[in-house]
């Protein structure tokens, strides 16, 4: 009766060992924070340091707040400023990479509500080695610089 689970447990076995393989993050993310929007878009920012050995890569962030969620960068396309969206983020050993107004952000698109002081913004980072990392992001108001 039990003997056809033995097969796929061997199976499993491999995959389950390179699960213990994960050397634990190095990955620091500070100065987290998103901004209050009354839009369908929103923008959140933070610093990502990276203390470990070995480069790592920011591949993809989630949120429940936002249908779609994108790594944007700035650039000049003559004399109008564009944001571009960005594949992947690479955070070399040793480093910091800070995504702030005027520069790189993470794009919220087509937000379920607003973006206000009294709704901190989940946030899941999720890194090539590190892993994923859960944040929360509180809002601050808009104004200032940034799109
Ligand atoms: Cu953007």
């Amino acid at each position: 009766m039990f003997r056809p689970l033995l097969p796929v447990l061997l199976m499993l076995a491999p995959l389950l060992a390179s699960c213990g393989d994960n050397a634990p993050s190095e990955i620091a993310v500070s100065e987290v924070w998103a901004r209050a929007s009354v839009t369908k878009t929103g923008a959140a920012y933070a610093t990502i340091e990276n203390r470990g050995g070995a480069d790592d890569t920011l591949v993809e962030v989630l949120s429940p707040v936002a249908e779609r969620v994108e790594i944007h960068y700035m650039t000049m396309d003559g004399m109008v400023m564009k944001m571009r969206k960005l594949d992947a983020l690479p955070v070399k050993a040793g480093e910091s990479v800070a995504l702030a107004p005027g520069g790189k952000h993470i794009m919220l698109i087509g937000l379920h509500g607003p973006l206000d002081e009294e709704a901190p913004v989940p946030l899941t980072l999720v890194f090539e080695k590190a892993g994923k990392i859960e944040l929360t992001a509180p809002v601050r108001p808009a104004g200032g610089t940034g799109h």
